[in-house]
C-alpha cells in the first residue's frame, strides 16, 4: 500500500495495537509489560540503542546521584538477583551496562526501531486509532500510544550568539561522542554549572591543559562520598530488596533517601549544627534528611545554605574565588541539588579559572572562542553543559494531535496540564509515564516509570474486560488535578528559583510550577484511587464506537 500524506512518502502502514516512544526506564518496562500481556507492539527510540539518558549523557564524570540499588527496576525479582551494582552511586558506563543487560535478558531489543524520531501522531476519531508517523515516513498505526520520552531528554543549546562560528571542537554533555575524548594540553571551556556542569568540571579540570568555567548561576553541591559496594552489603541488599522497595515506596521522593520529621527550629543551635555537620561527614543525600521544613521554611532553609556556603568557603583556598561559588538568592534546595567528590577542590588548581558571567556576561561566541564582556577568552574545546527543555520538551518536541485536531502545544500553551501526569482531555488512549504533573523530577524515575506503566496495564485490562475500546480523562478531572498541583506548588519554596523545574531555562516557555509537589506516596495512591474507584474521571467508548458514561 502507498499513500502521501503531507507531502511525505508513506510505505506500508503497520497496524498495531500499540506504539511506544522511548528506551529508557518507563519504554523498556513498557515494552516488557505490554508484550507480556499479549498486546502487538512497535517502540521507537531517537537513540541507536537503549539507555535513554545514559545512552545519551557519556560525557566524563556522568554519575547517578541516587544510589544505584534504588535506581534500577524493581518489577523483576529475577533481575534484581542477577545484577550486582559495584558502587553507591554508579557510573554512566555501568548505568548503561545495567539497561543492556535488562534489554537482553527480557529480549527487549527486537521490539525497538532504534535511530527513529517521531514526527507525527494524530488520533483518527472516526477509527479511533492513532497514526503515528516517524521521520523517516513510515506510518504505524496503533489503539493506544505510550510516550516514554523522559523529562530530560531534549537537550538545550544557549541562547548565546555565534555558537555556530566556534571552530574549535564543540561539545554537547548530553551528545557526548562514543570514542575517547582528550583534553590533555587543551584549553577548555565549560558553559553550564547545574548537576551536569559538576561532574564535568571535576573530572576535567585536572585533565586538561586549562579549564575555564563560565559560571552564570552558582549551584549548591554536597559531598558524594561515593564508595565500592562490598560483597557482604550487596548481599544484604540482595536478600532484602522487597523491604527496600517498600521503604522507597513509602518515601516522598519514592527512593531510599534520608527523611526527618524533626522541624528546623524544634532543636538548639548546638543540635542543629551537630545534625548538619553529621549528615556532611556522612554525604550523598543525608543532608536532605536532616529537617522536615528545609523547603517549606525560609529562615530554615536560609541556615542550611549558610552552612552549606561556610564549607565552600573551607575547601576553596581564595576567597574571592570562594565568594562567587557561593549561591546567593534563592532556596537551597530549590535548584536541583548536586553531589560532587571534588568540585570545590577542582578551584584550587592553578590552572583552572572561574569566570562570574553574572559580573561579567557572555556576549558572544566567535571563532576562537567566548568573548566575555570584558575580552575573548581563547578555547580549543567549548563544552556545553546547558540544561534541557525540560519536562514538556520531548512531548513538544513533535506533532501531537487528539481529538477535534487540538494539539499538545496549543493545549500546553500556558503551561503543561493532564490528569495525574498520565492523560490529557482531548487525547484518547495516549498515555505519558513519568509525565509533567505528576511527581517527575522530584522523585525517582524508576518507581515513577513502574507506577505508570502498571497503571496504564491496570486500565487497559479493565478496558478489555468491559468491552471498551478508548478512554480518555474528564476536562473537570484535569482541572481538579491541576488544582490540586497548582495548590501544593505554593506551599514549597521550589518555585523560588530559575530552574527548568519552572521552565525558566527556556525562553518564551510558560513560567511555574507544574510538578506534582505532594510526594510519591501520594500520588501513588492518587493513581491506585481511580482504579479502585473504576475510572470514573474518565470518559470510554466502546468497541462499537458508542460513548459509554
Ligand atoms: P541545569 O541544571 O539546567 O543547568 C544548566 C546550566 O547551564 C546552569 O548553570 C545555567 O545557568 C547554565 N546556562 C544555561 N544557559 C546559559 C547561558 N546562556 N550562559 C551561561 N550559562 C548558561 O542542567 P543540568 O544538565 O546540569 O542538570 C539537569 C538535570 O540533570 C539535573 O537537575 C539533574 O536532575 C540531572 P543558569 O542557572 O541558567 O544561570
Amino acid at each position: 500500500m502507498s499513500d502521501k500524506t503531507a507531502g511525505q512518502d508513506m510505505k506500508a502502514v503497520k497496524r498495531l495495537d500499540m506504539v511506544i516512544v522511548g528506551a529508557g526506564f518507563g519504554g523498556m518496562y513498557a515494552v516488557y509489560k505490554f508484550r507480556e500481556m499479549g498486546l502487538s507492539i512497535q517502540a521507537f527510540e531517537a537513540g541507536g540503542d537503549v539507555g535513554g539518558v545514559w545512552y545519551w549523557n557519556r560525557y566524563p564524570g556522568a554519575r547517578v546521584d541516587l544510589p544505584s540499588i534504588d535506581y534500577c527496576f524493581s518489577f523483576s525479582p529475577e533481575i534484581e538477583q542477577e545484577w550486582t551494582w559495584s558502587e553507591e552511586f554508579a557510573a554512566q558506563p555501568e548505568l548503561l551496562s545495567y539497561m543492556n543487560f535488562v534489554a537482553d535478558r527480557l529480549d527487549l531489543r527486537k521490539h525497538y526501531q532504534f535511530n527513529t524520531r517521531i514526527a507525527r501522531a494524530i488520533w483518527d476519531e472516526q477509527r479511533q486509532i492513532w497514526q503515528v508517523f516517524t521521520e523517516g515516513g513510515e506510518l504505524y498505526e496503533a489503539t493506544y500510544c505510550v510516550m516514554a520520552t523522559g523529562p530530560l531528554s531534549v537537550p538545550k543549546d544557549p541562547e548565546i550568539p555565534g555558537l555556530h562560528r566556534f571552530k574549535g571542537e564543540l561539545m554537547r554533555a548530553a551528545r557526548w561522542p562514543h570514542e575517547p575524548v582528550d583534553f590533555a594540553g587543551k584549553r577548555v571551556g565549560v558553559i553550564g554549572t547545574g548537576s551536569t556542569g559538576i561532574q564535568i568540571i571535576q573530572e576535567v579540570g585536572p585533565r586538561a591543559g586549562e579549564l575555564f568555567v563560565f559560571q552564570r548561576t552558582p549551584s549548591f553541591s554536597m559531598p558524594m562520598r561515593n564508595k565500592t559496594l562490598e560483597p557482604d552489603y550487596v548481599a544484604e541488599v540482595k536478600r532484602n530488596y522487597a523491604g527496600l522497595r517498600a521503604a522507597a515506596l513509602n518515601s516522598a521522593v519514592g527512593g531510599l533517601r534520608p527523611q526527618s520529621t524533626r522541624a528546623f527550629f524544634s532543636v538548639t543551635p548546638q543540635q542543629r549544627r551537630s545534625l548538619l555537620e553529621d549528615a556532611w561527614k556522612q554525604g550523598g543525600l543525608a543532608m536532605l534528611g536532616t529537617f522536615s521544613d528545609l523547603l517549606t521554611n525560609p529562615e530554615a532553609n536560609e541556615h542550611v545554605a549558610e552552612f552549606m556556603r561556610e564549607k565552600i568557603g573551607e575547601v576553596v583556598h581564595d576567597p574571592a574565588v570562594a565568594e562567587k561559588l557561593k549561591p546567593r538568592g534563592y532556596p537551597v534546595f530549590a535548584r536541583r541539588p548536586c553531589l560532587d567528590s571534588s568540585y570545590y577542590e577542582t578551584y584550587n588548581l592553578p590552572h583552572v579559572h572561574l569566570l562570574d558571567c553574572l559580573d561579567d556576561p557572555i556576549e558572544e561566541i566567535t571563532e576562537k572562542g567566548v568573548r566575555l564582556r570584558s575580552g575573548e577568552v581563547e578555547l580549543d574545546m567549548l563544552i556545553l553543559a546547558t540544561g534541557y527543555d525540560g519536562l514538556t520538551g520531548a512531548m513538544l518536541a513533535f506533532d501531537v494531535v487528539g481529538r477535534d485536531g487540538l494539539r499538545v502545544k496549543d493545549k500546553w500553551k500556558d503551561g503543561s496540564r493532564s490528569y495525574l501526569g498520565l492523560m490529557m482531555n482531548g487525547f484518547p488512549n495516549l498515555f505519558m509515564t513519568t509525565g509533567p504533573n505528576g511527581p517527575s523530577a522530584l522523585a525517582n524515575i524508576v518507581r515513577i516509570s513502574e507506577n505508570d506503566v502498571n497503571w496504564i496495564a491496570n486500565a487497559l485490562t479493565s478496558m478489555h474486560h468491559n468491552g471498551l475500546s478508548a478512554m480518555e480523562p474528564t476536562l473537570e478531572a484535569e482541572n481538579s488535578w491541576m488544582e490540586t498541583v497548582n495548590t501544593l506548588a505554593q506551599r514549597t519554596l521550589l518555585s523560588k528559583a530559575q530552574t527548568w523545574y519552572v521552565g525558566a531555562n527556556v525562553e518564551g516557555k510558560p513560567k511555574g510550577l507544574t510538578i506534582f509537589t505532594g510526594g510519591f506516596p501520594r500520588y501513588a495512591e492518587h493513581c491506585a484511587a481511580s482504579a479502585r474507584a473504576g475510572y470514573r474521571e474518565f470518559t470510554f467508548t466502546g468497541v462499537n464506537r458508542q460513548e459509554v458514561a
